[in-house]
Order: C-alpha cells, then structure tokens, then sequence
C-alpha cells in the first residue's frame, strides 16, 4: 500500500446521539486527510458539515470557539470569515458548510479527504 493514499479497509465507527445512545455505522475507504473544523456546539451548519464529513469516514478535530476565544480570533484571521463551521482538510481551507457540499457535489471532497487531489 501506498503511504499516505487511502486503502480499502472498511471500518466500523461509533456515534453518540443526543440521548447518549451509541450507533454503529459501517463505511468503507476511511478518510487519510485531517479535518479541523472551527466550530460550535449550537450551530445548524457545523452539525451537518460534521455528519458529511462523518459520513466520509474523516477524522475531525474540531475547535470549540465559543469556549475559546482566542482559537475564534485566530479562525478570523487565518480565513478571513467570522462564522462557523470553518474547514480545513489538511491544510487547505475548504470554507464553510456550502462550500464543503459544493465540493461534494463536484465531485472533489472524496479525493481531498483520501488526499489524492
Ligand atoms: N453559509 C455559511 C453559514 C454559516 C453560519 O451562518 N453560521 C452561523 C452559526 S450556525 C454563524 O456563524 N453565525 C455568526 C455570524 O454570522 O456572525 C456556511 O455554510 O457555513
């Protein structure tokens, strides 16, 4: 196998819902990428990015910027928005929620998340 590219190992992942239950998902062709997410416990936007994202097999690291301010300052000043999500696969800033389903309806969110772009 290549370093660095995706394998096909499938996986098994574990999800808390908001009642504490655990859910089971099967998915294939896990994520390679990191993903950092800006983000809040509260926002529509980060929720739905989240669960693509999670769908995607990825590995997000996220940001709470409402418990840490200087983390929301530094989130302005290196993408130059100020609302959330903000999303980087690696190190490449993807922007928003619209933009993450944007590239996922081109075609190119697989191939920066296997980062093979
Ligand atoms: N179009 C944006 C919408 C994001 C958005 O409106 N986020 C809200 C929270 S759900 C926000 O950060 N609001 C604060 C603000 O607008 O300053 C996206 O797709 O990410």
């Amino acid at each position: 196998m290549d370093a660095g590219k995706s394998s096909n190992v499938a996986f098994w992942e574990v999800s808390l819902n908001v009642k504490g239950e655990a859910k089971l998902t099967y998915g294939a062709n896990p994520s390679t990428a990191e993903v950092t997410m800006y983000a809040t416990d509260w926002c529509p936007f980060c929720v739905r990015a989240e669960k693509l994202l999670v769908s995607k097999g990825a590995n997000i690291k996220k940001i709470n910027v409402d418990e840490q301010p200087d983390r929301r300052a530094e989130m302005v000043e290196i993408t130059g928005r100020r609302t959330v999500p903000q999303i980087f696969i690696g190190n490449r800033h993807v922007g928003g929620h619209d933009d993450l389903v944007s590239l996922d309806r081109d075609g190119d969110l697989d191939a920066l998340l296997k980062n093979i772009s």
